[in-house]
């Protein structure tokens, strides 16, 4: 019979390589890094310019942005031209003060989609 201290070390161990494999993994896939409007924000309305910043390289083509209204209505946004390739934006007109989303979806260069939302208000 193993002591309980060295199952508790095996345990431990597996633990941490399964872990370190998920972050490899995660790490593989299209991060959003930073973000205009940034979350939790308020901004000035009516026209809105989204910019997300992701850690590697979009598929512009195979990604979109939109943007969850006040009234949960969601209206899809045309993309800007990519500054990077690891950027995404766009503009917004008309859009009504209140709690809003962007929400975007993304192809990154793995071949792997990540989704997410961005909440902030809209004054
Ligand atoms: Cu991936």
């Amino acid at each position: 019979m193993l002591a309980p201290a060295v199952v508790a070390m095996a345990m431990l161990a597996a633990r941490a390589t399964a872990s370190a494999r998920a972050a490899d993994a995660f790490a593989m896939h299209a991060i959003l890094l930073s973000a205009e409007p940034a979350k939790g924000s308020t901004v000035a309305g009516p026209v809105i310019t989204v910019a997300l910043t992701f850690n590697e390289r979009i598929d512009a083509k195979r990604s979109t942005l939109a943007l969850v209204l006040p009234d949960r209505s969601v209206r899809p946004l045309s993309l800007t031209p990519q500054g990077k390739p690891e950027m995404l934006g766009a503009h917004a007109d008309s859009v009504p003060s209140g709690p809003c989303h962007v929400r975007w979806q993304v192809l990154a260069s793995d071949g792997h989609i990540t989704r997410g939302d961005v909440p902030f208000t809209v004054r």
